[in-house]
């Protein structure tokens, strides 16, 4: 099964679905053969950016770190999704730059903040409202949404099974995979 080498770079506030997406379509396309991994807060932040927390200049070099490594992955041939809220335009568009044109997909995990908020799944919001947590992403640290993505997905209805098969069908469109 031949395909080409690129990254999905995921990007939506916390609670959007990104993760939950990214793994989805890693099954999804596992299931048609093409071999990719994902890239999250489970296995970067705990391990290669153990260290870095949520003010501005470490999410920049959360960001900056996370680009160069997927970077090393397109270089080797590989396919892989990373799912971080990535808050920033410039530097999403940094990232970007780092890759040849068609390379580097962004996919905008588009869910109200209020959405998320009420989801609410790992009460982080709540603590963030109480002042419990500082510099919350959508609460009072910014989240600069993609003015042109690739992709935008709406995870605030439709199904994670749907969103993937959106996210499957613009890759065989772009003759990706
Ligand atoms: C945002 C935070 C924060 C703050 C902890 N702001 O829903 P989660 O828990 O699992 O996903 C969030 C994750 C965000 O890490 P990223 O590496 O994706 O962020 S960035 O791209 O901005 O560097 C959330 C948790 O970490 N978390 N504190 N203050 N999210």
């Amino acid at each position: 099964n031949r395909h080409k080498s690129f990254v999905l770079w995921f990007t939506g506030l916390s609670g959007s679905g990104k993760s939950t997406l990214a793994n989805e379509v890693d099954r999804q396309l596992f299931s048609i053969g093409v071999r990719s991994y994902v890239l999250d807060g489970d296995n970067v932040r705990h391990g290669l950016n153990k260290g870095l927390g949520f003010s501005i200049e470490d999410r920049v070099e959360n960001i900056r770190r996370i680009g160069e490594v997927s970077r090393l992955f397109v270089d080797s041939g590989q396919v892989v999704l990373t799912a971080f809220i990535s808050p920033f335009r410039e530097d999403r568009d940094r990232v970007r730059q780092l890759f040849e044109p068609g390379e580097f997909i962004e996919v905008f995990a588009d869910c109200p903040l209020e959405v998320c908020e009420k989801r609410d799944v790992k009460g982080l919001y709540e603590k963030a409202r109480r002042g419990e947590i500082r510099e919350f992403t959508g609460i009072d640290s910014p989240y600069e949404a993609p003015l042109d993505p690739e992709l935008k997905i709406d995870t605030t209805s439709a199904s994670v099974e749907e969103c993937a098969k959106q996210v499957i069908r613009y890759l065989q469109n772009n003759g990706m995979i």
